[in-house]
């Protein structure tokens, strides 16, 4: 037999979001879960469950936001919701989306547009996971999401160091002491830039922040409307494992932009545009904040001495001035080179 049906169309509504007026008021990521205050890793949760709506499946691999959101006999989800393991959510977003093919194709289930997202935190994602996201976005003819939620650490198993915190940062793993101020001392992983850069079939790739509540919706939209492989990396203030007081969270996700330290960008119809205070501070319209109005508000940075700040500050500074697209892509290009930018006009 096979299955046919007509969701209702507020049901699938992946149109643009224009102003906060338009934010749909159904909630589908509820009370019940045990984050802690201020965790905007679990805001990210809530505003991909509210942009995706009810015709969605999330999947997320262990981390906090598994841990703390369905611990024993709770649940948050009002959409199907599973876990799946650390370092997996590509290959179970990719699973999903084949396995609903195939049974909408075989009549089994009907064939109605069903969003299929994954997220995973940054030890899941940017270290663990990211060769099985890369391996997903290389499937054109898959439609999913993928969203990591990046709190620069292995947070929920308190706080070790990944590839995704930020130079200098106290961890559990990189303690700071007398002998050796600074125990961390590699630059945060580009992880998006990685991604954008060398998976030409993906549809849709971009960054967010939680603080920008209305951009990461409409880009969670466009990316499940983009009819293949999506990923979104968000930044998200963590107050345990930054060592901040909770009602900073959404101050310091906009000092992140407005800082220059992370970037709002997306890549549709395989072009990069900078968004929002990203495309402001590139184009010379706003000036980028100083790095220490951040990481001063930190607990992770409290040993930075001048020294600490300067560099950081240097680091950044590169990003904007040597980098071939500010804060995108984590390299130049010698003068000379033809580079084939499209403008208003041409794209
Ligand atoms: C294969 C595997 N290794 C280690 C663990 C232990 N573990 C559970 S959650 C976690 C931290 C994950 O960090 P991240 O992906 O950044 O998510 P967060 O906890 O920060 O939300 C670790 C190491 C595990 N569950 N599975
Ligand atoms: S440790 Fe950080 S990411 Fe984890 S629940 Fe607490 S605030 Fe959220
Ligand atoms: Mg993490």
């Amino acid at each position: 037999m096979t299955l046919t049906a007509t969701p209702p169309a507020d049901l699938v509504d992946l149109s643009s979001i224009k102003t906060v007026k338009q934010v749909p008021y159904t909630e589908y990521f509820v009370s019940g879960h045990r984050t802690c205050q201020g965790c905007e890793s679990a805001l990210v949760m809530r505003y991909i469950a509210k942009a995706a709506g009810p015709r969605t499946i999330v999947m997320g691999s262990t981390g906090c936001m598994y841990v703390a959101n369905t611990s024993y006999y709770t649940t948050p989800w009002v959409v199907p919701w599973m876990h799946t393991q650390l370092g997996s959510a590509g290959s179970a977003a990719l699973g999903a989306a084949a396995g609903l093919k195939v049974l909408m194709r075989k009549g089994k289930l009907a064939d109605e547009p069903i969003n299929v997202i994954a997220f995973c935190g940054d030890g899941g994602g940017a270290d663990m996971g990211l060769s099985a996201i890369s391996a997903a976005l290389t499937h054109a003819d898959y439609r999913f999401l993928i969203i990591l939620y990046d709190n620069e650490s292995y947070a929920n198993t308190d706080i070790q160091v990944s590839g995704s915190s930020p130079y200098g940062a106290v961890t559990t793993f990189s303690p700071t002491g007398k002998k050796k101020r600074l125990m961390h001392t590699r630059w945060k992983k580009n992880t998006p830039g990685a991604l954008v850069a060398g998976h030409p079939d993906a549809a849709y790739i971009a960054t967010a922040c939680a603080s920008y509540g209305v951009d990461f919706m409409n880009k969670v939209r466009k990316g499940l409307a983009a009819g293949g492989p999506a990923f979104i990396h968000t930044l998200d203030p963590c107050p345990k494992g930054w060592h901040y007081d909770p009602q900073l969270s959404h101050e310091l996700g906009k000092l992140a932009v407005e800082t220059g330290i992370w970037s709002l960008w997306e890549m549709e119809d395989h072009t990069v545009k900078l968004n929002g205070t990203t495309k402001s501070l590139a184009a010379g319209r706003a000036k980028r904040k100083p790095v220490r109005e951040y990481l001063s508000k930190q607990g992770r940075f409290a040993h930075f001495i001048d020294e600490d700040y300067d560099l950081f500050q240097r680091r950044v500074d590169e990003q904007w001035t040597d980098w071939l697209i500010p804060g995108v892509v984590s390299f130049g290009v010698e003068a000379g080179t033809p580079l084939n930018i499209k403008t208003a006009a041409t794209s």
